[in-house]
């Protein structure tokens, strides 16, 4: 039976990877770290999976990684731990180069010292493309990160790609746009108003402060995305690959989709908080899958619509049930 090790498994695509590699046979380790109030609700309906199983350690201590490599010796590895929120980065630059940048070094190394044979992913970023060079953006688009986590994330891409080629590694890199879902966290933007609109339809909360509106993005649906970074492993050759949608909706159109979901105007509802806004910001993302469609077979399967219509149904779901955040 194939093992797969998965950094990041308590978080919206770790958590949905494991669903798929489960699912397609294989037994599953995911990478948890030391938490003072854990509750990796994400994960909570795999417990007990006999084909799952949890390993501790942390993406900043290669000793740990290396001892999981050697007593697990997965034939895949998933980068996918990050500090993944964009803001956060420039409250905590050095925290998030640590994890975001140099935990990618150290996932590396651990395969090449236990088994360069490994088949390896890394969780590459759309933010990459940053004060983007040309639109749509292709996998061959210069890169122009606008934040320490999307810095982090190109030297983590690089890297990657450095391994592969000094080390003849299977490494590569899905440069994956923004993808949500009704396990995403509630600090991003999709979720903060999908929350909010099924809030204030149930008269919980009157409106929600959001930033820039204008900002565009090309958001799809996190479980297509997990499907193309277990075909991307499943190449003969390691190639990196943009996976995103092809379409562009801005935050308006969001707060519009989210908010006539439950029946209400968006207007009425959105503030707008300067606190949001960035120092430097990622007005447009749009990706261009052509590559992911002829070599991968990949393309996604859920409009930008149906994902906002799910996510809020998935809200007012647990409004109606006070189901908490650690269930
Ligand atoms: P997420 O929900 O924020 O999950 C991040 C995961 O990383 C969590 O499991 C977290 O564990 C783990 N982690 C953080 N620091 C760690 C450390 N020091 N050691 C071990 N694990 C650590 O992110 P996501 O949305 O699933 O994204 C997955 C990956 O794809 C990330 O690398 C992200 O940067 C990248 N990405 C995401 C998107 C997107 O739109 N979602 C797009 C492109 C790329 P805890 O639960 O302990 O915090
Ligand atoms: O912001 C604008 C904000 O935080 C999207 C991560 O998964 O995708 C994600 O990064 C846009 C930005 O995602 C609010 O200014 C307006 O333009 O949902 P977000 P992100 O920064 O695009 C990439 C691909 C990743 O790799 C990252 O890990 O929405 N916006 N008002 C707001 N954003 C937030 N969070 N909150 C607001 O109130």
């Amino acid at each position: 039976m194939d093992k797969a090790f998965i950094t990041g498994i308590t978080g919206q695509d770790g958590s949905y990877l494991a669903d798929l590699l489960l699912s397609e046979g294989l037994e599953v380790y995911g990478l948890i770290r030391r938490k003072a109030s854990a509750s990796n609700w994400r994960i909570h309906h795999l417990a007990g999976h006999e084909r799952m199983h949890l390993v501790n350690g942390d993406l900043m201590d290669v000793t740990s990684l290396t001892r999981s490599l050697q007593q697990i010796r997965p034939k895949y590895v998933f980068n996918l731990a990050a500090q993944s929120f964009v803001p956060f980065s420039w409250e905590a630059p050095e925290a998030t180069s640590g994890v975001t940048a140099i935990g990618v070094l150290n996932m590396l190394e651990a395969v090449r010292m236990v088994d360069p044979a490994i088949r390896f992913y890394q969780a590459s970023s759309s933010e990459m493309f940053g004060k983007v060079r040309e639109t749509p953006q292709k996998r061959t688009t210069p890169f122009y990160p606008r934040s320490p986590y999307g810095v982090s994330k190109v030297y983590g891409h690089w890297m990657t790609i450095n391994y592969r080629e000094s080390y003849d590694m299977y490494a590569c890199s899905g440069i994956l746009f923004n993808h949500e879902s009704e396990r995403r966290g509630l600090e991003f933007v999709t979720r903060k108003v999908t929350w909010a609109a099924a809030n204030i339809k149930r008269g919980k909360m009157e409106s929600v402060s959001l930033g820039n509106l204008d900002a565009q993005r090309d958001w799809g649906y996190a479980p297509d995305y997990v499907q193309a970074m277990w075909l991307m492993l499943n190449r003969e050759e390691p190639r990196d690959y943009v996976i995103a949608t092809g379409e562009q909706s801005s935050v308006r159109e969001l707060c519009d989709a989210a908010f006539s979901a439950v029946g209400l105007n968006y207007e009425d509802h959105v503030k707008i908080d300067p606190r949001f806004l960035r120092p430097a910001e990622v007005n447009t993302l749009l990706g261009d899958i052509g590559e992911a469609r002829e070599q991968l077979s990949w393309q996604p399967a859920t409009s930008f619509r149906d994902m906002i219509t799910k996510m809020v149904e998935a809200d007012l779901h647990r409004v109606d049930n006070n189901i908490t955040w650690e269930t």
